[in-house]
């Protein structure tokens, strides 16, 4: 009997036996090398290569608890959940997500393309790298991918059968109490405050009951509104990027939710990059062009976003009432006002949650960082409490302008 009939946590020593009997991946006369290359919160990563050739492979583990919390345990079918899920953004998006190559539901492990010559998206950004094509890139992602899988395009049923297949319960939970609750109401006491900031985060958040209606608000959209297979954690280090390219992987967090929550949480990841870039950079031309980006790529996401959206629509609509004239204009607007909704919850869980980030919390200097995190929060919370307002890439940049010079 294999060693891999029966799930067990892997090892790096274990992987080239497990590729070489479920996959033939490697000639006989490979000289393999394995090394543990993950540092998310939740899953084991493996990258097998061989020395000879070059070739290489990602095996993808989900462990039965959390990396970052041995005491929190999850359900391993996030993924069965992500297998699939890429095999349809794949179809959606071609070229913009890695290939599957298999999917082991007994070791609960992927095995997928190696990402060669693509570094991920959030080490480059806090080494301050520009890609001018990332905008062009993720709004193709996100159009084809969300719009595609809604009730406006796809068989009703076929729909249906898909949100039942996305059942993602425990990861929801995740993101229910780290983005939507505990931020505001520290109930599990596992909340990282910055200390320099404890006042602030009291007053503005903690304190806060019209922020607090506005997060419910967005907690229960988040919950009950199946609108579109949307990613569920599309953040920087979920992006794989060079110049001319870019890959986005590690949807374990799926299910069919709103389509704002992937849109919101680019826009506060491309922020955090700000930050970093301004608190750290001291050249100041190179500070500005950073920078400067940054703040571009935010306002051409929301734009291209709306652009290609619209285009899609058009294209692809089959519900007979979805083409009432009007109505694009109408559903197109609910997006736009959950996702600066959750811009804004991503932005503050980030700074307050359990889960960090390390373009906020690798900033050495006390007193900017801080200034950092006050910026953020109080352009986040300008985000959650108007959202309806914010319907163009303008005014992003208008929001962001003034939360910047209130500091
Ligand atoms: C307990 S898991 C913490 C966070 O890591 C993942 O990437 C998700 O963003 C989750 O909220
Ligand atoms: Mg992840």
């Amino acid at each position: 009997m294999s060693r891999f009939e029966q799930y067990f946590l892997m090892k790096t020593e274990d992987i080239a036996e497990y590729v070489e009997e479920k996959l033939h991946f490697f000639p006989a006369d490979a000289k393999l090398t394995c090394q543990e290359i993950g540092d998310g919160n939740l899953n084991y990563v493996f990258r097998l290569k061989d020395e000879n050739t070059g070739k290489s492979i990602i095996v993808k583990q989900a462990g039965e608890c959390l990396r970052i919390d041995e005491n929190m345990k999850l359900s391993t079918d996030r993924g069965r959940i992500e297998a699939k899920i890429l095999g349809i953004q794949g179809e959606a998006a071609p070229g913009l997500v890695p290939k599957v190559y298999l999917y082991d539901s007994v070791m609960c492990a992927m095995s997928m393309e190696d990402m060669v010559g693509h570094s991920m998206m959030r080490t480059a950004l806090i080494n301050h790298e520009i890609f001018p094509l990332f905008a062009e890139h993720i709004t193709t992602f996100m159009v084809n991918s969300l719009l595609l899988s809604t009730d406006v395009v796809m068989g009703h049923k076929e729909k249906k059968e898909n949100v039942k297949a996305f059942i993602n319960p425990d990861l929801c939970e995740i993101s229910e109490d780290l983005v939507y609750s505990e931020p505001y109401i520290d109930y599990n006491h596992r909340n990282n405050v910055f200390p320099p900031n404890a006042e602030f985060v009291q007053k503005e958040l903690y304190e806060d009951k019209k922020l607090h209606l506005e997060a419910a608000k967005l907690k229960f959209d988040f919950m009950n509104n199946a609108q579109a297979l949307i990613h569920g954690d599309l953040h920087t280090g979920s992006i794989f990027i060079n110049q001319e390219h870019t890959y986005i992987f590690d949807p374990e967090f799926a299910f069919y939710g709103p389509m704002g929550y992937d849109v919101g949480n680019i826009i506060a990841n491309m922020f955090f990059a700000w930050a970093n870039g301004d608190a750290t950079i001291t050249d100041p031309q190179e500070k500005k062009t950073f920078c400067d980006w940054t703040i571009d790529c935010i306002v051409e996401i929301v734009d291209k976003f709306i652009e290609k959206f619209k285009i899609v629509y058009e294209q692809n609509v089959t519900d007979t009432m979805a083409k009432t004239e009007g109505f694009m204009e109408y559903y197109l607007g609910t997006i736009l006002a959950d996702t600066a909704g959750v811009a804004g919850l991503e932005s503050i869980r980030r700074i307050v949650g359990m889960a960090n980030n390390k373009d906020i919390t690798t900033i050495a200097d006390e007193e900017k960082r801080a200034r950092a995190e006050r910026i953020i929060v109080t352009l986040a919370k300008n985000y959650i409490l108007n959202r309806s307002r914010f319907v163009s890439g303008a005014d992003y940049r208008k929001a962001i302008e003034e939360a910047i010079a209130a500091f």
